[in-house]
């Protein structure tokens, strides 16, 4: 059976949003399967170990909105994914109703739904949809909408004989995020994972003092550098802060009913209390964790990472 880009637009126009952009890749031009390659190759390159018989894949950019987070006493900041309703529930719902009014156009067929799962690289698989370029963010970015959008994709056994129209390079001599990033975690368009405040605290663990050092104030995730582009200079309203206080007083059900069906809701109870702590240390050392006493010694987490800052306190 054969997909083409007007029936994709027309199962669009029937959904909410219904300007979402798309493009179609035809996979078997992204593969080129070196002789050598081994299971972790597929695993992260080859959609046939995915989903067999795979033939396109129907990219989408959910687009979202950048809101403020700010340095606060007694608050975190969270990226605007994590403001938001997660993304990977959102994108996925919206995947499944393109994928049943393609269904009732078309007929049957067999398909797999990816939204930042891990395997394929999504970003690869939106430049290769002609949806933009890798940037120096090391993120996507979309002509219309920057940086500020989720990717998610149908891989499918349908047909296509779409072509490839890859987005030129728009970055030039820009690069305001990498001067940003208070890290310098940004070269080459990628990213120092060791460094990113992002990957820092979403760690499993403890953070160590470098870590402490690198993450700053944001609680989960980090939108600096996503703030410095201008492809991303769009008036932003919310309020994407959290209070500390709240997050150490959380208890299994209010975790579960408030911030379990975020973004960051799998990091989990322990982790969350760990980020608040090392921020709240990070803003008025030990002495702001005192009246956390009780809820330190319940978590074998929190003990051992409360060790590790009393560690960096004797040294100063
Ligand atoms: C691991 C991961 C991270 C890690 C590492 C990020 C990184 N760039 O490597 C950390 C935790 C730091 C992270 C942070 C963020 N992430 Co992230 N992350 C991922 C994840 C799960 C895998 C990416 C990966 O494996 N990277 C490791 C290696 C392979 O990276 P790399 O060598 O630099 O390769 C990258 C590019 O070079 C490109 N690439 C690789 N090979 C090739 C080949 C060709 C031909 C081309 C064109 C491109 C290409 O794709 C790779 C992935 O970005 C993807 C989802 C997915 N399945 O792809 C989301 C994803 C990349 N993240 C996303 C987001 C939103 C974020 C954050 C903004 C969240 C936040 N606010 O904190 C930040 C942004 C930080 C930044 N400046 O990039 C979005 C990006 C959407 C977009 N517009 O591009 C993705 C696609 C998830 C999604 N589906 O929405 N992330
Ligand atoms: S997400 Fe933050 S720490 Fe990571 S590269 Fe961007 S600005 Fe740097
Ligand atoms: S800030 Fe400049 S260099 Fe960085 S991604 Fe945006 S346009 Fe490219």
């Amino acid at each position: 059976m054969q997909l083409s880009k007007s029936v994709v637009e027309q199962s669009i126009a029937t959904l909410m949003p219904d300007d979402v952009p798309f493009g179609i890749v035809p996979i078997a031009k992204i593969v080129k399967r070196p002789v050598d390659a081994d299971e972790e190759w597929d695993f992260k390159n080859n959609p046939h170990y995915h989903l067999a018989g795979a033939a396109a894949a129907i990219v989408i950019l959910y687009p979202y909105q950048l809101v403020r987070a700010e340095r606060r006493d007694g608050q975190g900041r969270i990226a605007s994914i994590g403001y938001h309703a997660d993304y990977h529930r959102v994108v996925e719902d919206y995947l499944r109703g393109l994928a049943d009014q393609l269904t009732a156009r078309i007929g049957s067929f067999d398909y797999k739904i990816f939204v930042d799962k891990h395997g394929l690289y999504d970003v690869k698989m939106a430049v290769a949809a002609g949806l933009g370029h890798i940037a120096k963010l090391s993120m996507l970015l979309n002509g219309q909408y920057g940086t500020a959008h989720n990717i998610g994709y149908i891989l499918t056994t349908l047909q296509s004989s779409e072509q490839m129209h890859l987005v030129a390079d728009s970055c030039a001599s820009c690069n305001r995020c990498e001067r940003a990033c208070p890290n310098g975690a940004l070269k080459n368009r990628k990213v120092d994972v060791t460094r990113c405040r992002a990957a820092i605290n979403q760690k499993k663990g403890v953070l160590s003092e470098a870590d402490i050092a690198n993450m700053g104030e944001w609680f989960y995730g980090c939108d600096i550098c996503q703030y410095a582009c201008p492809h991303n200079w769009h008036e932003r309203v919310a309020d994407g802060n959290v209070d500390l206080t709240d997050i150490m007083q959380l208890t299994k059900s209010t975790f579960r009913h408030h911030h379990q069906k975020k973004s960051y809701g799998y990091l989990g109870l322990a982790r969350l209390k760990r980020n608040a702590m090392v921020i709240l240390y990070k803003q008025g050392g030990l002495a702001a964790l005192a009246q956390y006493a009780e809820v330190i010694a319940r978590s074998p987490l929190l003990v051992e990472q409360y060790q590790i800052l009393e560690g960096i306190t004797a040294k100063l």
